[in-house]
């Protein structure tokens, strides 16, 4: 079967049930870890990995504010939930009316993007009541898919994220499978650098490289990281670095401003250069960095 990949936005009032359903299809698939990466527009839930699908969960940011600013964001959380998804999953729980938004379900009508409608917590209803609120979401939403859930009780979740597979299109992995398993945020940062190093440095130099971040601490404001550039040899050390910390300062600086949007807040980074003479043959540091188990 061919590899299927994509993204997946959440939406829903608060406390209809987002982070259990989350929580559960975790259980569905162990290979899953979240991230708390926040990007501009999504924050990512979480990644499940399988052997031949990968899918990115999110939610948006706009609809997790309290009812008063609701309102206010409606407009632009609109627009962003239709964006850049391939599937779009709207949960509402029993007894609710959803979201005091017409323009939002016009805009469900008119979605490119298949919309999956989750009645949750069907685990609090009795079935005459269950029957009539499926009657009441169907009008209400025609165009979606209705599927009630407990997320709670697990009640067709397994169904539910079959669905899902089932909807995302065929494309290859977006993130590394199995290194995110790990620690998703330093494998970010690795990244991040990385990618920096790669844009200022000439072709050797980046395929002798190895980031590894240690420290990485999260504070409320502020998050601070300490991340080692290893090379091969000492040649290498001193073009990473530069004449005068020039060229080294410039990755910082940049992985910085990048780190920042990624994370949506301040960071602190401090970047070293280790000379690390085999790393690329000692099995124990492959290990250390995740290329092998
Ligand atoms: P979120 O704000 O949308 O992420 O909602 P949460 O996942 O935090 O859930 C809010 C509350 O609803 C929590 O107390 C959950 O335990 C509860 N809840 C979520 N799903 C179900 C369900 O299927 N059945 C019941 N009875 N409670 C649920
Ligand atoms: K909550
Ligand atoms: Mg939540």
């Amino acid at each position: 079967m061919a590899h299927k990949a994509g993204f997946v936005n959440i939406i829903g009032n608060p406390n209809v049930g987002k982070s259990t359903l989350m929580n559960a299809f975790v259980g569905e698939r162990l290979s899953i870890i979240t991230s708390k990466a926040q990007t501009t527009r999504h924050r990512i839930l979480g990644i499940v990995n399988g052997e031949d699908f990968q899918m990115i969960l999110s939610d948006t940011p706009g609809i997790i504010k309290p009812a008063y600013e609701l309102q206010a964001s409606m407009m632009d959380f609109v627009k962003s939930a239709f964006e850049d998804a391939d599937v779009l999953i709207y949960i509402v729980e029993i007894g609710e009316e959803g979201l005091k938004d017409e323009a939002f379900f016009k805009k469900i009508e008119n979605s490119e993007v298949p919309v999956l409608l989750l009645l949750n917590k069907i685990d609090k209803s009795n079935q005459d009541q269950l029957e009539e609120q499926v009657k009441y979401w169907s009008e209400k939403v025609p165009t979606a898919e209705i599927h009630p859930i407990s997320a709670l009780e697990g009640f067709n979740v397994a169904e539910v994220f079959n669905r899902i597979i089932e909807l995302l299109p065929e494309s290859p992995a977006f993130y590394p499978k199995d290194t995110l398993t790990d620690k998703p945020e330093r494998f970010f940062v690795n990244e991040i650098i990385r990618e920096k190093i790669l844009m200022h440095y000439k072709k050797e130099i980046p395929y002798s490289v190895e980031i590894e971040t240690g420290e990485f601490f999260e504070e409320e404001k502020i998050i601070r990281l300490r991340s080692v550039i290893m090379v091969e040899r000492d040649t290498q050390k001193g073009i990473i670095i530069g004449h005068k910390g020039a060229a080294l300062k410039r990755v910082g600086v940049e992985a910085r401003k990048d780190l920042e949007k990624f994370f949506g807040k301040q960071v602190h980074l401090e970047l070293y250069v280790k000379v690390n003479k085999n790393w690329r043959s000692d099995a124990r540091q492959l290990k250390r960095f995740g290329y092998t188990d």
